[in-house]
């Protein structure tokens, strides 16, 4: 059943706690989206502060360099699918989302939660070392070698680089994170026009706190930063198919379930 993996369920129209979002307040919207953020995104600011310079050992980088290409890429494929479950749990708790047709949900779903696992990705990039928290400690991209898809890699790691050079805030980066997912320009959309008014709500939400915080200036560079991770998740599906070309069994019975709903 589609959406099976995500827990989803069919919109409605007679659940009397539906509420849309025209009808909170902007600044009710803001809370929500930023306390939907604070429950799902996996790790808490003080911990990662805490944890910023626990890095793998020589030995430790050597013994991932030494996988094999598709232990490594299930290996990551599992920490990323735990990674998309969180922003599944945060996509379901952004006021409206529910409310969409289930088809529009796993639609957004599909093209959105890798980018918004990119976008948190940030949160947990330690730029003073160039390195991410991955499998319970600081990794730099020699880690990733076996994948073999070092431009990706590359790639991933300097979009790391450009977001954390904005300085988002906590805040600011949940509701981008919920602009990225509500996008009505998606492929395979059944009711766009309920989408576009999910996400005129989010847009005003976003613009509110970076008008507070006196940063409109951001506005443009995170719309910029929107075009690249199109890019990075179209080089992620095109690695995604090399692999199921070389490895059709690893990907068939090893990979976790919800990362073939979403990328299979
Ligand atoms: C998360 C922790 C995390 C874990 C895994 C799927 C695949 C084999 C190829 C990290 C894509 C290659 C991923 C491992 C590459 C783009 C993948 C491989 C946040 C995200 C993060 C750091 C993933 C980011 C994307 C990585 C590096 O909490």
């Amino acid at each position: 059943m589609p959406g099976g993996e995500m827990g989803l369920r069919p919109y409605d129209p007679e659940d009397p706690f539906c509420s849309y979002p025209t009808s909170l307040h902007i600044e009710e919207l803001c809370a929500s989206i930023v306390r939907s953020h604070r429950e799902t995104c996996q790790f808490r600011p003080e911990e990662l502060q805490a944890l910023k310079w626990k890095v793998f050992t020589r030995e430790e980088v050597h013994a991932y360099q030494s996988k094999t290409v598709d232990e490594m890429w299930q290996l990551c494929a599992v920490r990323l699918t735990d990674a998309v479950q969180y922003v599944v749990e945060f996509a379901k708790r952004i006021p409206g989302f529910r409310q969409l047709c289930q088809n529009d949900q796993i639609a957004l779903l599909k093209s959105g939660s890798m980018e918004v696992v990119l976008v948190r990705m940030s949160r947990i990039f330690n730029t003073e070392n160039s390195t991410v928290f991955f499998d319970g400690k600081f990794a730099g991209t020699e880690v990733f070698k076996s994948l073999i898809c070092a431009d990706l890699i590359a790639a991933v790691f300097d979009f790391a680089h450009s977001m954390c050079a904005l300085r988002l805030s906590e805040q600011q980066v949940a509701l981008f994170s919920a602009l990225v997912l509500i996008n009505a320009d998606r492929p395979c959309l059944e009711e766009r026009g309920r989408v576009q008014r999910v996400r005129k709500d989010v847009e005003l939400a976003l613009s509110h706190i970076l008008h507070r915080d006196n940063q409109q200036s951001l506005q443009s560079k995170l719309y910029e930063k929107m075009a690249d991770l199109r890019s990075l998740c179209a080089l992620h599906m095109e690695k995604l198919r090399w692999f199921r070309q070389l490895y059709p069994l690893t990907m068939h019975s090893l990979f976790p379930p919800l990362y073939k709903e979403l990328f299979g």
